[in-house]
């Protein structure tokens, strides 16, 4: 096994700070810069700074849960609003031919920033199966 793009060595080294604060706690009191493009009082949606695909933005809990692997049964209407939410900003966005959703976890899953958060990306044909 001798997978090793940059995306999978950044997502294993950052595996190792996983319950530490991350740069979107940063994003979420505004104390660093993001193009926020929806927020309400559980979540935000902001456009991803390495964008993947024409569109590609990011919806966060509030709550900085770490990761999927982390909820709790408290979580379960959470999560279903995040989903909501990114429907909704998918349609503000005009992705009406489509669009991905996609929930990174953990090292194998190749997640870099240990504050859970929802892809969506579209505004191009995606392909199957991801990376
Ligand atoms: P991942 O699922 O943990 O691999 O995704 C993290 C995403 O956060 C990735 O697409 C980054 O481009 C994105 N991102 C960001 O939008 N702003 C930042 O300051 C940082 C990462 I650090």
């Amino acid at each position: 096994e001798h997978v090793c793009t940059d995306e999978v060595s950044k997502a294993k080294a950052a595996s190792k700070s996983a319950g530490q604060p991350t740069i979107f706690s940063k994003i979420l009191d505004k104390s660093i810069p993001a193009d926020i493009i929806y927020e309400d009082s559980q979540c935000i949606a902001f456009r991803d700074v390495t964008p993947q695909a024409p569109v590609h933005f990011l919806v966060i809990p509030r709550k900085p849960i770490p990761g999927i692997s982390d909820v709790t049964q408290e979580d379960e209407e959470l999560l279903g609003h995040l989903l909501f939410v990114a429907s909704q900003v998918a349609k503000d966005e005009k992705l009406e031919k489509g669009y991905r959703v996609v929930i990174n976890n953990g090292p194998d899953g190749s997640q870099s920033v240990y504050h859970l958060h929802v892809h969506v990306m579209g505004g191009r044909q995606m392909t199957w199966p991801p990376g």
